[in-house]
C-alpha cells in the first residue's frame, strides 16, 4: 500500500503534543545558542533576557530578532554554534548584493533536512516505486541537495540532473520514466513549452507529480504546470538559512504547506512593529530551527509575508499551514506611492490567457515613476498588425490598473523573446536603485 506520511509520529502528532514538544526543544536550543553563539548572547544580553526566560514557547516573544543584516554582519563563522571540524557541509543564498549568508551543517542537520524533504516526496505520492528527476540547481544552492537527499530516504531512483540543459532533462524524463520532477516552477513552465514545441503531449511523459518551490507562483500559474505536463503539481518552501527546502511542503489538499513543526516554531509578526498577529493574520514569517545545530537561528526574521491557518487537514497531518508566500517585504515594489507586488501582475496575465513570461522595468524620470511591463505574446496570439497589438496592450493595462490601482505601460513581445530561468526566474528590473 502507498505510503501516506514519512513520519507519521510527527506529522500526525496531536497539536498540544507538537507545541509540548517544541517548548522542549527550545529551552534546550536556547541554552545552546546563548553558550555558544556570542553574536547571539550579546542581543539577548542587550535585552536583558536570559536562558532560564525561556521555559515554553509562550516565552518565544522575549527573544531578539535575527534578520539577514545580523547574518551578513556576522558572516563567515559568527553565528555558528558548533566547532568548525564537527560540521561536514556549507551551503550559500543567491544574493547578488553584499555579502552571502553562508549557513554551516552537521552530519544531524543534513540528516533531519533530508527527513524534511523526504515528507515532502511522500506527501506528492512518492514511493520507492518512483523516478525522481532532480532539476533544481546542484551546488551551493540548497534545491539540488535537498530534494536530492529527500528523494534517497524515501528510496527513489535519483537522477540527478541539476538545472539547465532542457534537451537532456527531457531525454532522461522519457527515456529513463521519470514519475516525479523537482525544480522552480519557472523552470517547470519552460519544460512544459519545450515540450510542447517538441510535438511531446504530456500524455506521452511519464510525470505524475512535481515538487516546485524557491520563487513564488501563482495558482494560475500551477493549473498551466500541471495541464502542461499532465501531472499534480506540489508546492514547497524553504530557505537557506533554516537549512534549505523542506521547512513546509503541501500535501494532497493543495490549500496551503504544513511547516515541519518538530523542527520549527513559526511566528507571523507586523514587519513594523515586530508585535506577534493572531493566527490568520497576514505579516512576515519568522522562523526559530529548534533541532539544528550548526547554524542555529532563533527569531529569524524570512522578509516573506504570509499566513498561517490551523484548520483541520483531510491529508491527517495535525502541523501547522502557511499560505503560498504573498510577496516579500523586500520584493514589494512601491510605484508612484502605491503598493504593487510581482505576482498581482501575473495573476492578471494568467487569466488573459498570457504564460508567466514577463518583467517589470521600473524607472524614475524627473522625479516620477515610470511602470513598464514587458510581456511575451504566445504563439498562438501572436500578430504583427500593429492596431491588434495596440488593442490587446490596451486591455492588459486596463486588468493591471484594475488590479493595481495604478497604470502600467504594457509591451507585447515575441514569443521567447524574454529570457528564460532556469532557476529562480527574474521578474523585476528596478533601475531606480541604481541611481
Ligand atoms: O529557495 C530553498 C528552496 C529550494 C525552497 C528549493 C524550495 C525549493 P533561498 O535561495 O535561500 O532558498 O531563498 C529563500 O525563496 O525566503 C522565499 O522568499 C522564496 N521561496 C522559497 N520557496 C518558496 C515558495 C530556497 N514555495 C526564499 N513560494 C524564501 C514562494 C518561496 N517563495
Amino acid at each position: 500500500m502507498e505510503k501516506k506520511y514519512y513520519q507519521p509520529e510527527f506529522e500526525t502528532m496531536p497539536v498540544e503534543d507538537i507545541k509540548k514538544l517544541q517548548s522542549e526543544k527550545l529551552v534546550k536550543q536556547v541554552k545552546h545558542v546563548y553558550e555558544n553563539v556570542e553574536y547571539y548572547r550579546n542581543l539577548m544580553d542587550e535585552k536583558g533576557v536570559k536562558p532560564e526566560d525561556i521555559q515554553s514557547i509562550d516565552d518565544l516573544h522575549k527573544l531578539p530578532f535575527l534578520s539577514k543584516a545580523d547574518l551578513r554582519d556576522a558572516y563567515p563563522y559568527g553565528l555558528l554554534a558548533k566547532p568548525l571540524n564537527e560540521c561536514v557541509r556549507i551551503h550559500s543564498t543567491s544574493g547578488t548584493t553584499g555579502r552571502r549568508v553562508v549557513a554551516f551543517y552537521t552530519q544531524h542537520d543534513v540528516d533531519l533536512w533530508e527527513d524534511c524533504c523526504a515528507r515532502a516526496i511522500v506527501a506528492a505520492g512518492g514511493t520507492k516505486d518512483d523516478v525522481c528527476q532532480v532539476a533544481y540547481g546542484y551546488g551551493l544552492f540548497t534545491g539540488g541537495a535537498g530534494l536530492h537527499g529527500g528523494s534517497h530516504k524515501v528510496g527513489c531512483l535519483t537522477l540527478p540532473m541539476s538545472s539547465g540543459n532542457t534537451e537532456r532533462q527531457i531525454q532522461f524524463m522519457t527515456d529513463l520514466n521519470a514519475t516525479i520532477l523537482c525544480c522552480t516552477p519557472s523552470y517547470a513552465a519552460y519544460i512544459g513549452e519545450s515540450l510542447k514545441e517538441r510535438g511531446i503531449s504530456p500524455k506521452d511523459v511519464p510525470l505524475k507529480a512535481g515538487i516546485f518551490g524557491a520563487e513564488p507562483w501563482t495558482e494560475e500559474m500551477r493549473k498551466g504546470i500541471e495541464e502542461a505536463l499532465g501531472i499534480k503539481a506540489y508546492d514547497i518552501y524553504g530557505l537557506t538559512e533554516t537549512s534549505g527546502p523542506g521547512v513546509a511542503f503541501e500535501c494532497c489538499e493543495q490549500t496551503g504547506m504544513h511547516i515541519n513543526e518538530d523542527h520549527f516554531v513559526a511566528e507571523i509578526i507586523d514587519p513594523d512593529t515586530g508585535e506577534v498577529l493572531p493566527e490568520g493574520e497576514k505579516g512576515e514569517l519568522v522562523f526559530t530551527s529548534l533541532d539544528k545545530e550548526a547554524f542555529p537561528l532563533l527569531r529569524y526574521r524570512t522578509r516573506d509575508i504570509c499566513v498561517l491557518s490551523r484548520k483541520k487537514c483531510s491529508c491527517g497531518r495535525t502541523l501547522i499551514k502557511m499560505a503560498k508566500p504573498m510577496g516579500r517585504t523586500d520584493d514589494m515594489l512601491i510605484i508612484r506611492g502605491v503598493n504593487v507586488f510581482p505576482s498581482q501582475i501575473e495573476t492578471v496575465l494568467l487569466n488573459q490567457g498570457y504564460q508567466p513570461n514577463y518583467q517589470i522595468v521600473v524607472d524614475r524620470v524627473n522625479n516620477n515613476d515610470t511602470f513598464d511591463v514587458n510581456v511575451e505574446m504566445t504563439p498562438e496570439m501572436f500578430t504583427d498588425k500593429m492596431s491588434e497589438v495596440l488593442s490587446l496592450e490596451r486591455k492588459l493595462a486596463d486588468e493591471m490598473k484594475i488590479m493595481l490601482g495604478i497604470n502600467p505601460k504594457v509591451h507585447l513581445v515575441a514569443p521567447k523573446s524574454i529570457q528564460r530561468s532556469e532557476g529562480k526566474a527574474v521578474r523585476v528590473v528596478d533601475k531606480r536603485k541604481l541611481i
